[in-house]
This record gives structure tokens, C-alpha cells and sequence, in this order.
């Protein structure tokens, strides 16, 4: 049993090492919101909240989080017996639509205290069963196809064991072909659209079909599975959904559908672990591939997603890169890293498996509050 005694937000501006883009925008500095929580007996776990500063990806922003947080979300639980962390996203669904990174920042963070009472790894509480998770890299829109080629090689080189190339109208076929090219007819290559694509793209999206990706991320609308599974038909490459897929429910639409034939879990989008744990298990019943994927987190969000791709049916490996490929200094000790074989230990402590470096977080943050 867990009762959250309160909570204190903050949020953080960290400066990526070189800047992101995607189809649909463009992150130089992260503003991470964290969250702080305190319960009865004494306990303090951390989570962090995914949403972006803009609502390129999902409706949800930083912003957005920070109020459904302090209005309705953080009063919901406070003060509650808690049973089970599996208890909490159905406690912060009731008459609250959406809000799915908001909601997830808190119910991870009790997973993580929950974790911290019974004084097991959270990997081992949700279910997981790697001791090391397989490492990909999410490589931003580059200037040229030569500019990607060379990164794409570097990466590789460093031993990733996926390399996902961000793709766009007029930054595609050329592009992913130089990659191919330069990395090697057997390199694991995918390409992630968000969304830059529409149906009447068919035809030209059938060239990727060439280049032996490992799947297509997402081409089309961020809300669609009906168009996905048109577009499927017409594809050979297997599509990937992240966007769409925000429940357990969605991910049952994408199967009965046949939007996409794998599936990128975020706990963020999804509402947090007790989902994604979920839609796991419903896709390995269902033969469907899933990967953890990853919103440029810190070392505090990250260590989530480490666990949650501890799973089995984490086939794939995920957008769950090193501290050192995003920042010049990560919030927590040890710093996530990556082996020379391109995996990531799954850490063995109770908890979250890292500490969160408090005198750090302090200097960053730019505003706080806490609600009890
Ligand atoms: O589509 O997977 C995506 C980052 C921000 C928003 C959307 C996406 C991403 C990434 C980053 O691809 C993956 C990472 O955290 O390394
Ligand atoms: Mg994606």
C-alpha cells in the first residue's frame, strides 16, 4: 500500500548536444518536467514527464502537463490508498480524457516508489526478464545524404545494434539510400516519418521497399489506423505505429485493422507502465513485435524505459540511447551507457537503479511548485 504524501513538479532546461529534428519540428534544449513524490512512510521516488515544449508530436506539451498535473491529476491521488501501482492510471482516467504524459509522469513514479518499498529493481516488478537491452539510435534529419551516410557509419561503428533515420518529403528515398549504401546491405536500417506522409504518397513510399528497412515508422496522420492499413497493403516494409497507438485499445484497432505489424511502446503516450506492460502482453500473444522507443529523455525517464524494455517480447531494440547522446551531463549516477556489443545493463538495485543528482537538478531548475 502507497499514499502519496505530496509532490513537487519542476522543470529543468538541458541542452542537447546537437540539435533534433524531425518532420515536424526542430529541439535544440529540452524542457523536462519532473516530478518529486513523498509518501507516508517517508519514501521519495522520481519520474519525469515526455511532453514536448510544442505539441508537434502529441496534443500534450510541457505546458499543458504542468496544469493537468496540479489541477486535476496530482489532488486525484494524493492522500489515496494506493494497492497496487496498476490501480493508478484507472484512478486518473475517470472523467479525465487524454493528458496521457501527464498521467504517465505520475503513475510511473509511483511504480518507482513502489519499487523502492518492496526493495526489488522496477525491471523485476513490471515483469522483465533481460538482463541487458539492445541499443539503437534515433538520428535526426541530416543536411545532405553524404551528412547522414557518415553518421549513419559512426553509429554502427559504435556498435548500435538499430539505426532509425528520421525521414520527410524531400529528405526520403535519396537519403535512406545513401545510408544503405554506406552502412551495408544487412545494416539494421529503419526510417521514422512522423507523419509527413499522406496516402497519395503511396507510390512513392513503395521505393523504400528497395532498401531493406526493418520497418517504416508512422508515415501518416497522427491519429490514423484506417489510412495505415490501406497504405500496409501497398508496402512490403512492416509499419511500425508509434503516434497512433496511445491504449491498449488502439493497439487492438491496429491489429484487427492491419494498420502496422510492429509496435513502438512509450509509456509517456500511453499513460505510463501498467499500459505498456499491457499492450506488451497483448501484442506477444499476437506475434507482433514491439521495441521501446523514446522521447529524448533524462536519465530520470530513461530509466523507465530500460526497464520496461526488459520485457520479453521486447524484441527489437530500442530508441534507448546512452546519457552521452544527449547531453553533456545526464541528472543521475551512474550515467546511462551503452557496451561495446551495443546493450544497456538492466540494473539490479531496488528502485530505479540510478541516483537522481539532486544539486544538479537544483541548478537547472527554472521553476518548481509543490502540491500536497
Ligand atoms: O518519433 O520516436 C519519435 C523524439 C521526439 C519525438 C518523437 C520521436 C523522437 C525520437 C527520439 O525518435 C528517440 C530518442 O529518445 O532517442
Ligand atoms: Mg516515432
Amino acid at each position: 500500500m502507497i499514499q502519496i504524501t505530496s509532490m513537487t513538479l519542476r522543470e529543468i532546461r538541458l541542452p542537447l548536444k546537437e540539435p533534433f529534428r524531425i518532420s515536424s519540428g526542430m529541439v535544440t534544449e529540452r524542457r523536462i518536467a519532473l516530478l518529486e513524490l513523498h509518501d507516508a512512510s517517508g519514501l521519495v521516488g522520481w519520474s519525469e514527464c515526455v511532453a514536448g515544449e510544442t505539441p508537434n508530436y502529441s496534443p500534450e506539451t510541457i505546458d499543458t502537463a504542468w496544469l493537468a498535473i496540479t489541477q486535476w491529476l496530482a489532488p486525484r491521488v494524493i492522500g489515496q490508498d494506493i494497492e497496487s501501482p496498476g490501480d493508478v492510471l484507472p484512478l486518473l482516467d475517470r472523467d479525465i480524457r487524454g493528458h496521457n504524459m501527464a498521467k504517465a509522469a505520475i503513475e510511473m513514479g509511483i511504480w518507482g516508489l513502489e519499487s523502492i518499498r518492496l526493495g526489488i529493481p522496477l525491471s523485476r516488478l513490471i515483469g522483465g526478464t533481460r538482463k541487458e537491452i539492445e541499443v539503437g539510435i534515433s538520428l535526426g534529419i541530416q543536411g545532405s545524404p553524404d551528412a547522414l551516410a557518415t553518421r549513419v557509419k559512426a553509429a554502427l561503428a559504435t556498435g548500435y545494434r538499430k539505426v532509425k533515420i528520421k525521414i520527410m518529403p524531400g529528405s526520403d528515398i535519396d537519403f535512406v539510400r545513401a545510408a544503405r549504401e554506406a552502412a551495408g546491405p544487412t545494416a539494421p536500417l529503419m526510417a521514422d516519418a512522423n507523419n509527413a506522409y499522406t496516402l497519395d504518397d503511396a507510390d512513392h513510399l513503395t521505393q523504400l521497399d528497395e532498401l531493406g528497412l526493418m520497418m517504416i515508422e508512422q508515415p501518416l496522420a497522427w491519429d490514423d489506423l484506417v489510412q495505415h492499413a490501406e497504405l500496409q497493403r501497398r508496402l512490403q516494409t512492416p509499419i511500425c505505429l508509434d503516434e497512433s497507438i496511445t491504449s491498449l485499445d488502439r493497439a487492438r484497432d491496429m491489429y484487427t485493422l492491419g494498420s502496422g505489424r510492429i509496435v513502438n511502446i512509450k509509456p509517456g503516450r500511453v499513460g505510463g507502465l501498467a499500459s505498456s506492460v499491457a499492450i506488451h502482453d497483448f501484442c506477444e500473444s499476437n506475434d507482433v513485435p514491439v521495441w521501446c522507443g523514446g522521447m529524448l529523455e533524462s536519465g530520470i525517464g530513461r530509466a523507465y524505459n530500460v526497464a520496461l524494455a526488459s520485457l520479453p517480447n521486447f524484441v527489437k531494440p530500442g530508441d534507448v540511447s546512452p546519457s552521452s547522446r544527449y547531453w553533456e551531463r545526464d541528472i543521475v549516477t551512474p550515467e546511462w551507457t551503452m557496451t561495446a556489443q551495443g546493450t544497456m545493463v538492466v540494473p539490479e538495485g531496488a528502485g530505479i537503479g540510478v541516483e537522481v543528482d539532486l544539486d544538479r537538478i537544483e541548478d537547472l531548475t527554472v521553476r518548481h511548485t509543490t502540491i500536497s
